[in-house]
Protein backbone atom coordinates (compact mmCIF):
# COMPACT_ATOMS: atom_id res chain seq x y z
CA UNK A 1 0.00 0.00 0.00
CA UNK A 2 1.61 3.67 -1.04
CA UNK A 3 -0.09 6.61 0.73
CA UNK A 4 1.60 9.81 -0.11
CA UNK A 5 4.93 10.00 0.27
CA UNK A 6 5.20 6.75 2.37
CA UNK A 7 5.35 2.85 1.52
CA UNK A 8 3.36 0.08 3.64
CA UNK A 9 3.98 -3.14 3.66
CA UNK A 10 3.09 -6.36 6.01
CA UNK A 11 6.04 -8.66 6.83
CA UNK A 12 6.26 -12.01 9.14
CA UNK A 13 4.96 -15.26 8.73
CA UNK A 14 1.18 -13.75 9.72
CA UNK A 15 1.72 -10.51 8.50
CA UNK A 16 2.23 -9.41 12.03
CA UNK A 17 4.75 -6.44 11.30
CA UNK A 18 4.33 -3.34 9.74
CA UNK A 19 6.99 -1.82 7.99
CA UNK A 20 6.62 2.03 7.25
CA UNK A 21 9.05 3.11 4.93
CA UNK A 22 9.35 7.54 4.13
CA UNK A 23 9.87 8.13 0.78
CA UNK A 24 11.01 11.36 -0.08
CA UNK A 25 14.76 10.11 0.32
CA UNK A 26 15.51 13.37 -2.50
CA UNK A 27 13.90 15.45 -0.20
CA UNK A 28 15.89 14.11 2.75
CA UNK A 29 12.03 12.64 3.99
CA UNK A 30 11.38 15.99 4.92
CA UNK A 31 7.91 15.55 6.87
CA UNK A 32 5.49 18.17 4.94
CA UNK A 33 2.01 17.99 5.83
CA UNK A 34 1.01 14.93 2.97
CA UNK A 35 3.31 13.34 4.57
CA UNK A 36 1.87 13.95 8.12
CA UNK A 37 -1.69 13.31 7.16
CA UNK A 38 -0.19 9.95 5.68
CA UNK A 39 1.10 8.25 8.75
CA UNK A 40 -1.61 9.78 10.67
CA UNK A 41 -4.07 7.70 8.58
CA UNK A 42 -2.19 4.94 8.68
CA UNK A 43 -1.73 4.45 11.86
CA UNK A 44 -5.65 5.53 12.40
CA UNK A 45 -6.60 2.14 9.71
CA UNK A 46 -3.73 -0.02 10.77
CA UNK A 47 -4.33 -3.97 9.61
CA UNK A 48 -5.78 -5.86 12.80
CA UNK A 49 -3.11 -8.47 11.59
CA UNK A 50 -0.34 -5.84 12.29
CA UNK A 51 1.14 -6.39 16.40
CA UNK A 52 3.82 -4.43 15.51
CA UNK A 53 5.43 -1.40 13.47
CA UNK A 54 8.85 -0.72 11.88
CA UNK A 55 9.50 3.13 10.76
CA UNK A 56 12.32 3.53 8.35
CA UNK A 57 13.40 6.61 6.14
CA UNK A 58 14.52 5.89 2.94
CA UNK A 59 17.77 7.07 1.28
CA UNK A 60 20.77 8.16 3.35
CA UNK A 61 18.83 9.94 6.21
CA UNK A 62 16.17 8.98 8.44
CA UNK A 63 14.72 12.54 8.27
CA UNK A 64 15.01 16.08 7.58
CA UNK A 65 12.09 17.43 9.78
CA UNK A 66 9.76 19.99 8.96
CA UNK A 67 9.50 20.75 5.21
CA UNK A 68 11.11 24.20 5.12
CA UNK A 69 9.85 24.75 1.84
CA UNK A 70 6.48 24.70 3.46
CA UNK A 71 7.11 26.92 5.68
CA UNK A 72 4.91 29.75 4.73
CA UNK A 73 4.16 33.09 6.56
CA UNK A 74 1.07 32.07 9.10
CA UNK A 75 -0.30 33.76 11.67
CA UNK A 76 -0.69 32.90 14.99
CA UNK A 77 -3.70 31.02 14.67
CA UNK A 78 -2.76 28.80 11.51
CA UNK A 79 0.13 28.15 13.46
CA UNK A 80 -1.40 27.08 16.36
CA UNK A 81 -3.59 24.40 14.21
CA UNK A 82 -0.72 23.25 12.29
CA UNK A 83 1.53 22.09 15.06
CA UNK A 84 -1.53 21.01 16.52
CA UNK A 85 -2.05 18.56 13.71
CA UNK A 86 1.41 17.50 14.20
CA UNK A 87 0.61 16.56 17.75
CA UNK A 88 -2.88 14.65 16.09
CA UNK A 89 -0.30 12.72 14.17
CA UNK A 90 2.20 11.57 16.38
CA UNK A 91 -0.14 10.78 19.06
CA UNK A 92 -1.81 8.32 16.65
CA UNK A 93 1.69 6.63 16.44
CA UNK A 94 2.50 6.96 20.19
CA UNK A 95 -0.92 5.91 21.37
CA UNK A 96 -2.11 4.01 18.53
CA UNK A 97 -2.72 0.08 17.71
CA UNK A 98 0.80 -1.35 18.32
CA UNK A 99 4.69 -0.93 19.75
CA UNK A 100 6.61 1.21 17.07
CA UNK A 101 10.40 1.03 16.21
CA UNK A 102 12.21 3.53 14.52
CA UNK A 103 14.75 2.19 12.39
CA UNK A 104 17.81 5.48 12.36
CA UNK A 105 20.14 6.12 9.95
CA UNK A 106 21.86 9.56 8.92
CA UNK A 107 20.08 12.70 9.91
CA UNK A 108 17.33 12.73 12.76
CA UNK A 109 17.22 16.47 12.90
CA UNK A 110 14.11 18.59 13.98
CA UNK A 111 10.86 17.51 13.12
CA UNK A 112 12.26 13.86 12.27
CA UNK A 113 13.85 13.48 16.49
CA UNK A 114 10.35 14.42 17.32
CA UNK A 115 8.75 11.49 14.87
CA UNK A 116 11.33 9.24 16.57
CA UNK A 117 10.75 10.35 20.09
CA UNK A 118 6.77 9.08 19.38
CA UNK A 119 8.25 5.73 18.65
CA UNK A 120 8.63 3.14 21.75
CA UNK A 121 12.36 1.95 20.64
CA UNK A 122 14.76 3.47 18.84
CA UNK A 123 17.47 1.99 17.16
CA UNK A 124 19.94 3.43 15.30
CA UNK A 125 23.16 2.80 13.46
CA UNK A 126 26.48 4.21 13.55
CA UNK A 127 26.01 6.98 10.63
CA UNK A 128 22.69 8.36 12.94
CA UNK A 129 23.12 11.82 14.19
CA UNK A 130 20.88 13.77 16.10
CA UNK A 131 19.95 17.85 16.00
CA UNK A 132 17.38 20.34 16.99
CA UNK A 133 18.35 23.08 13.82
CA UNK A 134 14.93 24.95 14.89
CA UNK A 135 16.97 27.23 17.30
CA UNK A 136 19.02 28.40 14.88
CA UNK A 137 16.49 28.84 12.13
CA UNK A 138 14.51 30.66 14.55
CA UNK A 139 11.71 28.49 14.81
CA UNK A 140 10.91 26.62 17.89
CA UNK A 141 9.80 22.53 17.94
CA UNK A 142 5.88 22.30 17.04
CA UNK A 143 6.06 18.60 16.66
CA UNK A 144 5.72 17.62 20.80
CA UNK A 145 9.59 17.56 20.90
CA UNK A 146 9.22 20.11 23.99
CA UNK A 147 7.36 17.21 25.92
CA UNK A 148 9.12 14.25 24.31
CA UNK A 149 12.79 14.90 23.97
CA UNK A 150 13.46 16.23 27.50
CA UNK A 151 12.17 12.72 28.45
CA UNK A 152 14.38 10.90 26.64
CA UNK A 153 17.37 13.02 27.44
CA UNK A 154 16.73 15.82 29.72
CA UNK A 155 15.87 19.18 29.61
CA UNK A 156 19.34 20.48 30.04
CA UNK A 157 20.37 19.01 26.88
CA UNK A 158 17.47 19.51 24.63
CA UNK A 159 17.97 23.10 26.03
CA UNK A 160 21.46 23.25 25.33
CA UNK A 161 20.59 21.49 21.76
CA UNK A 162 17.93 24.52 20.66
CA UNK A 163 20.71 27.60 21.61
CA UNK A 164 23.81 26.27 20.33
CA UNK A 165 22.86 24.28 17.14
CA UNK A 166 24.97 21.21 18.97
CA UNK A 167 24.94 17.89 17.15
CA UNK A 168 25.09 14.08 19.07
CA UNK A 169 26.70 11.34 17.17
CA UNK A 170 25.13 7.97 17.09
CA UNK A 171 27.73 7.16 20.54
CA UNK A 172 26.89 10.21 22.10
CA UNK A 173 22.89 9.82 21.32
CA UNK A 174 23.27 6.69 23.17
CA UNK A 175 24.75 7.13 26.05
CA UNK A 176 22.45 10.34 26.66
CA UNK A 177 19.53 8.33 25.70
CA UNK A 178 17.96 8.97 21.98
CA UNK A 179 18.24 5.69 20.86
CA UNK A 180 18.03 2.05 23.19
CA UNK A 181 20.45 0.20 20.28
CA UNK A 182 23.10 1.13 18.39
CA UNK A 183 24.57 -1.43 15.73
CA UNK A 184 26.82 -0.76 12.93
CA UNK A 185 26.18 1.18 9.47
CA UNK A 186 23.14 -0.46 7.50
CA UNK A 187 22.62 -2.54 10.07
CA UNK A 188 19.15 -0.68 12.12
CA UNK A 189 16.30 -2.12 10.18
CA UNK A 190 17.16 -5.75 10.01
CA UNK A 191 17.31 -4.99 14.05
CA UNK A 192 13.89 -2.98 14.47
CA UNK A 193 12.47 -6.11 11.58
CA UNK A 194 14.12 -8.81 14.48
CA UNK A 195 12.42 -6.52 17.82
CA UNK A 196 9.53 -6.15 16.18
CA UNK A 197 8.93 -9.80 15.10
CA UNK A 198 9.54 -10.58 18.71
CA UNK A 199 7.41 -8.10 20.00
CA UNK A 200 4.63 -8.71 18.37
CA UNK A 201 4.69 -12.83 19.42
CA UNK A 202 4.27 -10.87 23.29
CA UNK A 203 0.60 -10.58 24.69
CA UNK A 204 -1.47 -7.87 23.02
CA UNK A 205 -2.28 -6.71 26.89
CA UNK A 206 1.16 -6.42 28.02
CA UNK A 207 2.25 -4.45 24.76
CA UNK A 208 -0.77 -2.23 25.30
CA UNK A 209 0.23 -1.70 28.96
CA UNK A 210 3.52 -0.65 28.12
CA UNK A 211 2.66 1.42 25.14
CA UNK A 212 -0.57 3.46 26.64
CA UNK A 213 -0.05 2.79 30.56
CA UNK A 214 3.47 3.25 31.32
CA UNK A 215 3.80 6.27 30.00
CA UNK A 216 0.91 7.82 31.90
CA UNK A 217 2.03 5.86 34.99
CA UNK A 218 5.34 7.39 34.45
CA UNK A 219 3.86 10.99 34.41
CA UNK A 220 1.59 10.64 37.66
CA UNK A 221 2.29 11.53 40.56
CA UNK A 222 3.76 8.45 42.61
CA UNK A 223 0.83 7.65 44.85
CA UNK A 224 -1.36 7.72 41.90
CA UNK A 225 1.13 5.68 39.63
CA UNK A 226 1.17 2.60 42.10
CA UNK A 227 -2.44 2.56 41.98
CA UNK A 228 -2.86 2.90 38.31
CA UNK A 229 0.00 0.62 38.12
CA UNK A 230 -1.69 -2.14 40.46
CA UNK A 231 -4.86 -1.77 37.70
CA UNK A 232 -3.06 -2.58 35.24
CA UNK A 233 -1.15 -5.38 36.80
CA UNK A 234 -4.43 -7.28 37.62
CA UNK A 235 -6.29 -6.72 34.41
CA UNK A 236 -3.16 -8.26 32.33
CA UNK A 237 -2.50 -11.18 34.92
CA UNK A 238 -6.08 -11.92 34.68
CA UNK A 239 -6.14 -12.29 30.52
CA UNK A 240 -6.42 -16.34 29.66
CA UNK A 241 -3.35 -15.73 27.34
CA UNK A 242 -0.93 -14.18 30.64
CA UNK A 243 -2.53 -17.49 32.96
CA UNK A 244 -1.29 -19.66 29.67
CA UNK A 245 2.51 -18.25 29.41
CA UNK A 246 2.72 -18.58 32.96
CA UNK A 247 1.34 -21.99 32.88
CA UNK A 248 4.09 -22.97 30.33
CA UNK A 249 7.25 -21.25 32.14
CA UNK A 250 6.04 -23.75 35.09
CA UNK A 251 5.53 -26.71 33.41
CA UNK A 252 9.29 -25.90 31.20
CA UNK A 253 7.75 -25.45 28.19
CA UNK A 254 8.60 -21.60 27.68
CA UNK A 255 12.12 -20.20 27.56
CA UNK A 256 14.30 -18.89 30.35
CA UNK A 257 15.71 -15.57 30.84
CA UNK A 258 19.17 -15.98 29.29
CA UNK A 259 22.51 -13.85 30.61
CA UNK A 260 22.90 -11.63 27.69
C1 LIG B 1 14.80 19.91 2.49
C2 LIG B 1 14.96 19.73 3.89
C3 LIG B 1 13.95 20.28 4.72
C4 LIG B 1 16.64 18.81 2.90
N1 LIG B 1 12.91 20.92 4.14
N2 LIG B 1 13.77 20.57 1.97
N3 LIG B 1 15.27 20.79 9.22
C5 LIG B 1 16.48 21.30 8.98
O1 LIG B 1 16.78 22.42 9.24
C6 LIG B 1 17.45 20.36 8.31
C7 LIG B 1 17.68 20.81 6.90
N4 LIG B 1 18.42 19.82 6.11
C8 LIG B 1 19.75 19.61 6.23
O2 LIG B 1 20.43 20.14 7.10
C9 LIG B 1 20.37 18.69 5.22
O3 LIG B 1 19.51 18.60 4.10
C10 LIG B 1 20.64 17.24 5.74
C11 LIG B 1 21.78 17.27 6.77
C12 LIG B 1 19.40 16.61 6.36
C13 LIG B 1 21.05 16.34 4.55
O4 LIG B 1 22.13 16.94 3.83
P1 LIG B 1 22.45 16.49 2.33
O5 LIG B 1 23.70 17.18 1.91
O6 LIG B 1 22.42 15.00 2.24
O7 LIG B 1 21.18 16.98 1.43
P2 LIG B 1 20.85 18.44 0.88
O8 LIG B 1 21.63 18.68 -0.38
O9 LIG B 1 20.95 19.47 1.94
O10 LIG B 1 19.29 18.30 0.54
C14 LIG B 1 18.82 17.54 -0.56
C15 LIG B 1 17.50 18.13 -0.99
O11 LIG B 1 16.57 18.01 0.09
C16 LIG B 1 17.61 19.64 -1.26
O12 LIG B 1 16.63 19.95 -2.24
P3 LIG B 1 17.04 20.11 -3.80
O13 LIG B 1 15.74 20.43 -4.48
O14 LIG B 1 18.07 21.20 -3.83
O15 LIG B 1 17.61 18.76 -4.23
C17 LIG B 1 17.19 20.27 0.06
O16 LIG B 1 16.66 21.58 -0.10
C18 LIG B 1 16.09 19.29 0.47
N5 LIG B 1 15.87 19.33 1.91
N6 LIG B 1 16.10 19.05 4.11
C19 LIG B 1 12.85 21.06 2.81
N7 LIG B 1 13.97 20.13 6.06
C20 LIG B 1 6.83 20.51 13.63
S1 LIG B 1 8.03 21.67 13.76
C21 LIG B 1 9.51 20.92 13.25
C22 LIG B 1 10.50 21.98 12.91
C23 LIG B 1 11.66 21.47 12.15
O17 LIG B 1 11.77 20.30 11.84
S2 LIG B 1 12.84 22.62 11.76
C24 LIG B 1 14.19 21.68 11.17
C25 LIG B 1 14.15 21.54 9.69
Amino acid sequence: MSKKHIHFELQGEQNEVGVIRLTRGAKRNALNDGLILSLRDLFEKMPKSVRAAVIDGEGDHFCAGLDLSELQERDASQGVFHSRMWHAALECVQYGPVPVIAALHGAVVGGGLELASACHIRVADDTTFYALPEGTRGIFVGGGGAVRIPRLIGTARMTDMMLTGRVYNAQDGERIGMAQYLVPEGKAFEKALELATRIAGNAPMTNYALTHVLPRIADQPADQGFMTEAMMAAIAQSAPEAKDRVRAFLEGRAAKVQKS
